[in-house]
């Protein structure tokens, strides 16, 4: 979201979002600059590929906590003019991504970046295709990052000349990368794990993985995700010089919105429940052998509601978060200070959310974690000074569309840290949204960086107090149900 605040001029054609999606953080000064000397231009190029390189290595982003990417609308994908079975297709036609499908006699070769497909095919069909495999297609920086593969077809009969095959696979592959913004969680599961599920649950666990970027930390990160989408394991294509053969392959992610599933462009009107239910499926053996702590026992049998407040440190933090946690506890919650670290376990994270709720936080990439939130939990997004509009892009509609109940805590300029350092009249305070027009740099500077939070705890006590009579509300209807299934005609189905 290189380039939120371009977001507030919206809605802009789609040949617009391309141009400005072009003046991108580390290319703006490329392409603004009118006709640049060749020895500038030289120097420029050399920076910016080192850039590139630097990117495309680095762990950095590792640690980075907001996301990464710019966002946009998504564009209802033309029709798939791909029919699953033909030899090599292409679909080129949504804003975020591309695919293409191999079918026939389908094999690797690493060593060049390609996949070749022997088969008998019409003349009319395109011998080579070129496809980066990652679900930012808008984004040309960071798409430039990420290798490009080459994807011929061949005549059928000259394949007794090709590499014979090394392995040879009697399920579909499934390729694409684990580079670009991978590192930050909100692209991990945005940009990674929901296009792997919206592109391979079809195959039921019968497909293996071909992964270009490939990181070893990737892969233990997610791999009780990854073990209930696939049997197999997954091939680092670029590591792995043996022929693969294939009789289908898939290259290239679907992908639909921003955390979200759009039921009428899968096959069953699924949605980010079912997604969440994989998500459950992933994690229940893990989380069966991590022994409890007491206080998670006694939580199980207490009534009181369970609070998660995601905490972080430097940038956005909440500077009272104890106090804030002590006037939870105070209006009746049972609360639980989760401060997630890149190398923290997913399965503990799923574990504390599945378990709450609600969760309180400040807009960041960790917010992400509200996919793990049970639907009908609350969840309260702190928003600092600035940041409106990612805040709702992000994580607001992801979180309705979720099912949760969700509430934005747009902060005074008073609890901001930034009301130290700039006069009460000053632009930063008064109109964010005139700081934000200077470009994204300075929002990242002024409002994502150097901002922390102190919430005015008598103001936000409402908030909880609301959030807290809604939620006994709930818990005592369903005690109800349980007591006396016949009350609630709708669920007769599931009483027992
Ligand atoms: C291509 O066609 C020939 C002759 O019709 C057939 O023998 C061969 O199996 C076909 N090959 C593939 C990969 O379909
Ligand atoms: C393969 O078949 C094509 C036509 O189908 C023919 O032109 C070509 O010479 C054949 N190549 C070989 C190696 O047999
Ligand atoms: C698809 O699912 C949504 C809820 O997830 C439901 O409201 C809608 O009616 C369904 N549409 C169809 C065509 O089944
Ligand atoms: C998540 O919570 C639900 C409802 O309490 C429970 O049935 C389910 O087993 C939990 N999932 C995991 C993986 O623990
Ligand atoms: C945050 O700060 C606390 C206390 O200063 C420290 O123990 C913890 O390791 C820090 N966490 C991160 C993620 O930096
Ligand atoms: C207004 C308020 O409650 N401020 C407190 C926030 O938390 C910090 C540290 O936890 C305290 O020093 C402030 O007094």
């Amino acid at each position: 979201m290189a380039n939120h605040h371009h977001r507030s001029l919206l809605p802009h054609s789609r040949k617009d979002q391309v141009e400005e999606d072009f003046s991108n953080v580390s290319q703006h000064w490329l392409v603004r600059k009118p006709r640049p000397s060749f020895i500038r231009l030289f120097f420029l190029l050399l920076l910016f590929s080192f850039l590139l390189l630097f990117i495309s290595r680095l762990p950095v982003l590792l640690f980075s906590d907001q996301p990464y990417g710019e966002a946009m609308s998504p564009f209802p994908s033309a029709a798939n003019a791909c029919s699953i079975s033909s030899p090599l297709c292409c679909d080129r036609s949504g804003f975020r991504t591309d695919f293409c499908f191999l079918n026939g006699d389908i094999r690797t070769g690493s060593s060049s970046s390609s996949f070749f497909i022997f088969s008998n095919y019409s003349s009319s069909s395109s011998s080579e295709e070129r496809i980066r495999p990652y679900t930012r297609k808008w984004e040309v920086p960071v798409m430039s990052t990420i290798d490009e593969l080459r994807l011929s077809l061949r005549p059928a009969n000259s394949s007794v000349s090709a590499r014979a095959c090394d392995v040879r696979h009697d399920v579909p592959a499934v390729v694409f990368s684990t580079g670009g913004y991978t590192g930050n969680v909100y692209h991990e599961f945005n940009d990674g794990i929901i296009p792997l599920y919206l592109t391979s649950r079809r195959f039921n666990r019968r497909v293996i993985f071909v992964i270009i970027e490939y990181h070893s930390w990737w892969i233990s990160k997610y791999s009780d995700v990854l073990s209930v989408l696939s049997d197999y394991p997954a091939v680092d294509f670029s590591a792995d010089s043996r022929t693969h053969c294939f009789s289908q392959a898939i290259v290239g992610l679907q992908i639909h919105d921003e955390l979200a599933i759009d039921g009428q462009r899968t096959e069953n009107n699924e949605s980010i429940a079912d997604f969440r239910r994989l998500l459950n499926e992933a994690y229940r053996p893990r989380i069966r052998s991590i022994p409890l702590r007491e206080e998670e026992t006694q939580g199980k049998l207490e009534s009181r509601p369970k609070l998660v407040i995601v905490c972080r440190n430097g940038s956005r933090a909440i500077e009272n978060e104890s106090e804030l946690a002590a006037s939870a506890e105070e209006v009746g919650f049972r609360v639980e200070l989760l401060r997630p670290h890149p190398t923290t376990e997913m399965a503990k994270i799923y574990l504390a959310l599945n378990s709450s709720d609600a969760m309180i936080g400040v807009h960041g990439a960790a917010m992400t974690h509200l996919l793990f939130m049970r639907p009908e939990s609350v969840f309260i997004q702190i928003v600092p000074l600035g940041l409106d509009w990612a805040a709702a892009e992000y994580y607001g509609n992801p979180a309705v569309k979720a099912g949760l109940r969700y509430e934005r805590y747009r902060i005074l300029a008073r609890e901001s840290s930034l009301a130290m350092e700039y006069g009460k009249d000053d632009p930063v305070l008064r109109n964010p949204e005139s700081v934000n027009a200077r470009g994204w740099e300075t929002t990242k500077k002024v409002y994502l960086d150097g901002q922390r939070v102190r919430l005015d705890l008598v103001r936000f006590r409402k908030r909880l107090v609301r959030a807290h009579r809604f939620l006994l509300s709930k818990l005592s209807k369903k005690a109800e149900q349980r007591r006396n299934p016949a009350s609630n005609v709708n669920d007769g189905g599931k009483g027992n």
